[in-house]
């Protein structure tokens, strides 16, 4: 069966190259880490190609922007899409943005094909989804949806003590809009899949189903900090070395339980000189799985690991959880909104669970919801090598489109 590309395939990538000026690294990548001068100049670029398409934009008091285009009736609930606008420090040119400006390629083919929809149609950018700056990940989304409270998202720090409201006044980002409270007729997010099942399917499309259920926690070991040289290996209280007993633990847990994701991000030492014996290590866990009962598991062998690794090495420990989330089905009808959309344009297409959390995880509890996914070469992503087809690219869109209409012209 003939493909059929519904938008503006060569613009679309021009966009999102465009787009990955803003923030470039060396390595082909992007570091545009959330509510830097980076993240602003981005959110500047959208709101200037959204206007410029005839969008009026309102931006809530978590910074979410939404570009909306009219429909034949705007007392009705609008369809929307959207993703992040941030990135990881190493991130790619499509985590996120991809959702973003194939929100804006719909409007623009909109417009291109003079097609009204009965209702209106917005474009979206969720603030601070990675959680890479400001943990956790998908905050503002998550209010949106319910899971956090507005003064908790704007309070949460990143490693400098800067919060997150003081950065959305700083980028002139802090909207008057309340964040939620209205309602979305349905939620569709497109995003490259991150993984390498599509690419290893030979399949264009992912039909998200749902998504991991995750657990972040944050552990500091306190030990005594002493010379490298004359302390003897008997007596020290090395915080690095409980740490470590911690992270392989972690891995062990990650390798037990099928399809259960567990990584350590991110680790601090202090003072981190390499002739003084640590003092004290900060580090993070991430546990993924798509059953609640083994994700809950999984935390209690972490904690259990962590505490006797603090009792062994004679170390103090501080361990906390600050995120759960708990697995995500989506909209049946949303879903199948995207699996007909895939058909009718003749895209090669599978279902696939999202291992990556995305803001329509936290959207899903308020709206209907479903994501389309497209490959990305080698399943690479939070990586600056992450790379995209622009055919792919283009046949997700098409498809995000086609779903967006189906369910805009719905009463
Ligand atoms: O961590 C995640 O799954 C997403 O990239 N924030
Ligand atoms: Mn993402
Ligand atoms: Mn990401």
């Amino acid at each position: 069966m003939q493909t059929k590309h519904l938008v503006n395939s060569d613009r679309l990538w021009k966009s999102l190259m465009d787009m990955a000026k803003i923030g470039a690294t060396e390595k082909g990548g992007v570091c545009r880490l959330a509510l830097t001068d980076l993240d602003r100049d981005a959110r500047d670029l959208f709101v200037k190609w959204c206007k410029e398409a005839g969008c009026t934009i309102t931006i809530d008091q978590m910074g979410n922007v939404f570009a909306r285009r009219a429909g034949k009736d705007n007392s009705l609930a609008p369809v929307v899409t959207g993703s992040h606008i941030d990135s990881q420090p190493t991130g790619g040119k499509f985590d996120g943005v991809y959702g973003v400006l194939a929100g804006l390629e719909v409007i623009r083919s909109l417009n291109d094909a003079k097609v009204e929809t009965l209702r209106p149609i917005e474009a979206s950018i969720w603030t601070n989804e990675e959680g890479s700056r400001f943990a956790p990940a998908m905050i503002s989304s998550g209010i949106f949806g319910g899971a956090f409270e507005l003064e908790y998202g704007l309070n949460r720090p990143d490693l400098d003590g800067k919060t997150m409201g003081e950065e959305l006044k700083r980028i002139g980002y802090a909207g008057k809009e309340p964040v939620g409270g209205r309602p979305f007729h349905a939620f569709f997010e497109a995003h490259i899949e991150q993984g390498p099942i599509l690419e290893h399917d030979k399949k264009t499309i992912g039909i998200v189903q749902g998504g991991l259920g995750q657990r972040w926690m944050e552990v500091t070991m306190t030990g005594v900090e002493s010379h490298a040289g004359p302390t003897p290996m008997r007596i020290r209280k090395d915080a690095m070395v409980g740490a470590a007993h911690v992270i392989t633990a972690v891995n062990k847990i990650g390798h037990s339980y099928p399809h259960a994701c567990a990584t350590v991000g991110l680790v601090q030492c202090s003072p981190n000189s390499r002739n003084t014996i640590p003092g004290k290590v900060f580090f993070t866990i991430d546990l993924r799985h798509n059953e609640d009962e083994v994700l809950t598991k999984m935390a209690q062998e972490a904690k259990a690991a962590a505490e006797k690794a603090a009792k062994e090495n004679g170390l103090e420990l501080d361990y906390k959880e600050i995120w759960y989330l708990p697995p995500v089905k989506f909209s049946a009808d949303c879903v199948q909104a995207v699996a007909n959309a895939a058909s009718e344009l003749g895209f090669s297409h599978m279902p696939i669970i999202s291992g990556a959390g995305h803001d329509s995880f936290y959207i899903n509890r308020v709206a209907p919801a479903a994501m389309v996914f497209v490959p990305c070469d080698g399943g690479i992503s939070h990586n600056e090598i992450e790379n995209a087809t622009q055919e792919d690219i283009a046949a997700g869109c098409s498809v995000l489109m086609r779903a967006m209409i189906e369910r805009a012209n719905s009463l």
